[in-house]
């Protein structure tokens, strides 16, 4: 049976985060902002649903799953609220159990955190107002650090204080109606999240990478009070580097040679017309142009082999009430 079910949509970093406390609770080191992306029919997405059967299971990508103590698992969150949410609903939980099934349509980065906030909006759309926001954020990042650019949509900065992290949407998803990204994937398979986070630590220009992402951080914010828009997207670009850069300094490339040398294109039609790109900690580079001159990328894209996804910035994690 049935009890709630919801979409998320994944997620690209503007001030990229590198760095958690831990693999279980997953805090970010320091400040970091992101956007939450679909294409414009709102086909790329995680869908979630949450039914009650006699044993616990789940599915993920149409595969059965049952619960393990491994870090990330969706059924640490479930065990946790599941009494609540039987409560809830009226309904005895003797031999019964919240399972979960999961599926990631046409995502290039960012599952972790529309899977953690998918899960999270089927609980949130039970629970609702009986829940502390704070802490439930903070328990969905123990299946992906920022959960809360999927769940909150829009444009989004995270801010921690080494314990405890919260996401707020600073600039609505309507404010970029006039951007479009292309998505350009590279066949290469990625690297886990986990190498960035558990190797960047190790640099010792990490101290300093902490402060420029605050400081990166503060001035977002002033362009977004100032609807500077296009400067939103030279900052992340500019954040792009430095993050590759330095982890490249230990040891973790994830920008390849023909990665490189589409940028080195994007950089250069920036003589011509605005553009500006950012590389997350998968194999793909997201161009981001106004609507108007998305031909053009699509060209440049295409004079290099690469199938671009047309993608906007998308609202946050939504339910589909059940009870
Ligand atoms: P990504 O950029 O796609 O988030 P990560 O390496 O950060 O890449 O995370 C990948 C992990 O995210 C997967 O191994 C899986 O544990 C988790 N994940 C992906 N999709 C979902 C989902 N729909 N529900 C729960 N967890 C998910
Ligand atoms: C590595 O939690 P990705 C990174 O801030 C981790 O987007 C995000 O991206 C960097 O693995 C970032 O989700 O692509």
């Amino acid at each position: 049976m049935e009890i709630s079910s919801s979409v998320a949509f994944p997620t690209i970093g503007i001030v990229l985060l590198g760095g958690i406390s831990d693999q279980n609770r997953r805090i970010p080191m320091h400040d970091s902002a992101g956007i939450a992306y679909s294409d414009e029919k709102r086909s790329i997405r995680t869908a979630t649903s949450l039914y009650i059967s006699g044993t616990r299971e789940g599915y993920f990508n149409g595969n059965r799953i049952t619960p393990d103590n491994s870090y990330r698992s969706p059924f640490r969150i479930i065990e946790k609220y599941e009494g609540r949410i039987f409560d809830k609903l009226g309904m005895d939980q003797k031999n019964r159990f919240i399972c979960f099934r999961s599926e990631n349509h046409g995502i290039l980065s960012g599952s972790s955190d529309s899977g953690a906030a998918a899960l999270g909006k089927c609980i949130h759309s039970i629970l609702g107002n009986d829940l502390d926001m704070g802490e439930f954020e903070n328990d969905l990042r123990s299946v992906s650090e920022s959960v809360g650019r999927s769940f909150y949509g829009g444009l989004t900065v995270t801010e921690t204080d080494g314990n405890k992290a919260i996401t707020r949407t600073v600039a609505d998803w309507p404010v970029f109606s006039d951007f479009t990204i292309a998505g350009c994937p590279f066949p290469e398979p990625r690297k886990p999240s986990d190498t960035i986070h558990e190797n960047i630590v190790k640099s010792e220009l990490y101290g300093e990478r902490v402060k420029t992402a605050g400081n990166r951080i503060r001035k977002l914010e002033g362009l977004v009070r100032n609807g500077e828009l296009e400067e939103i997207f030279d900052l992340a670009q500019e954040d792009t580097e430095d993050y590759h850069s330095l982890i490249e300094s230990v040891g973790v490339k994830i920008i390849n040679g023909a990665m490189r040398s589409f940028i080195e294109k994007v950089r250069e039609t920036r003589k011509k017309f605005w553009l500006s790109y950012i590389v997350t900690g998968g194999t793909n580079v997201f161009v981001v142009c106004h609507n108007r001159d998305l031909g053009k990328v699509m060209d440049i894209a295409g004079g290099n082999a690469i199938k671009p996804l047309q993608l906007k910035i998308s609202q946050g994690a939504m339910s589909f009430e059940k009870h």
